[in-house]
């Protein structure tokens, strides 16, 4: 399959998306959604993918948001075209069953900032610069921005972000918990590998079971949480990558896990 607003290559069982219209910020018009989202189909699936990064093109951008361009000739109808795709998108990225790890090289502006809180973690660049600017264009974040923001970083500090537009640092983003980590440009995706070739040796049936119990887990009471955890606690518990694992520990060998999530 042939891209050409992203590139998508996979190696050693590391899927990497890198956001390419340069031009343009890289950000998100109909053409790039369209590729991202068959990539993501193409990622759930093939059972050797283990891990998925993003990253965008260049030290510049990640993503600078919604393309506006495009964003100012929707009319009604074409507007929810372009709402139930992207929504459909970040949901994808969200409900992935393996790790997704955001390396934000540049802006993460607006549609940008909401990918990299759909992934699991971010690891950001020194240069890195984040924001939702909508407010600045008279909208409101459509990707999930009202929603997640606070939900990571606590009501107070969301709504002076969403209500003033204002950008802020990667130093000041990793103060806030959006960001894991800030590393030197070129040490980004250094440590981005690193970090995801350790995920990709783990079980997947409990990679899985972890996302989808934090996830599910942080919109629902704690016992029911509780609840959700114990039953991904059985599932794992009866998988074959469990028993590889138990096995490996007690042989004094390192596992090798080879958990199917596809029947
Ligand atoms: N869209 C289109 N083009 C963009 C762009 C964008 N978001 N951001 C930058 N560009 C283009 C610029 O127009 C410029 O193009 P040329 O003039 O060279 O042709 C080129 O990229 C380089 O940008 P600048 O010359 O502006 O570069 P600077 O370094 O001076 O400034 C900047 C960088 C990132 C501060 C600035 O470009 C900027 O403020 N960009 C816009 C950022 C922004 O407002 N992003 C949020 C977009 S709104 C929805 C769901 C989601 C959304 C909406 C609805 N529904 C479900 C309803 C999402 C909305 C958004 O993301």
């Amino acid at each position: 399959m042939t891209y050409s607003n992203i590139m998508f290559e996979t190696t050693d069982g590391i899927s990497t998306i890198t956001f390419n219209r340069p031009k343009a910020l890289n950000a998100l018009n109909s053409d790039l959604l369209g590729e991202l989202d068959r990539a993501l189909q193409e990622i759930i699936g093939n059972e050797e993918i283990r891990v998925l990064v993003l990253t965008g093109t260049g030290e510049k951008a990640f993503v600078a948001g919604a393309d506006i361009t495009e964003l100012a000739k929707l009319d009604t109808l074409s507007a929810k075209v372009f709402i139930n795709k992207g929504l459909s998108i970040i949901n994808k990225i969200a409900e992935l069953p393996i790790p997704a790890i955001a390396a934000v090289n540049g802006f993460a502006l607006g549609g940008g900032l909401e990918i990299a809180m759909a992934c699991d973690f971010i690891y950001a660049s020194t240069s890195a610069r984040f924001g939702q600017p909508e407010i600045n264009l008279g909208l409101i974040p459509g990707y999930g921005g009202t929603q997640r923001l606070p939900r990571i970083i606590g009501i107070g500090r969301a709504k002076e972000l969403l209500l003033s537009g204002k950008m802020i640092s990667a130093e000041e983003a990793y103060r806030l918990g959006i960001v894991n980590r800030t590393l030197a440009p070129d040490a980004l995706m250094g440590e981005v590998m690193n970090i995801a070739r350790e995920m990709a040796t783990k079980g997947k049936v409990a990679l899985r079971a972890i996302k989808q119990a934090v996830n599910y887990g942080l919109n629902v009471d704690l016992p029911s949480g509780l609840r959700i955890e114990t039953d991904a606690f059985a599932v794992c518990l009866a998988s074959s990558d469990a028993k590889e694992g138990t096995s490996a520990f007690l042989e004094k060998r390192k596992p090798l896990f080879k958990g199917r999530l596809i029947p």
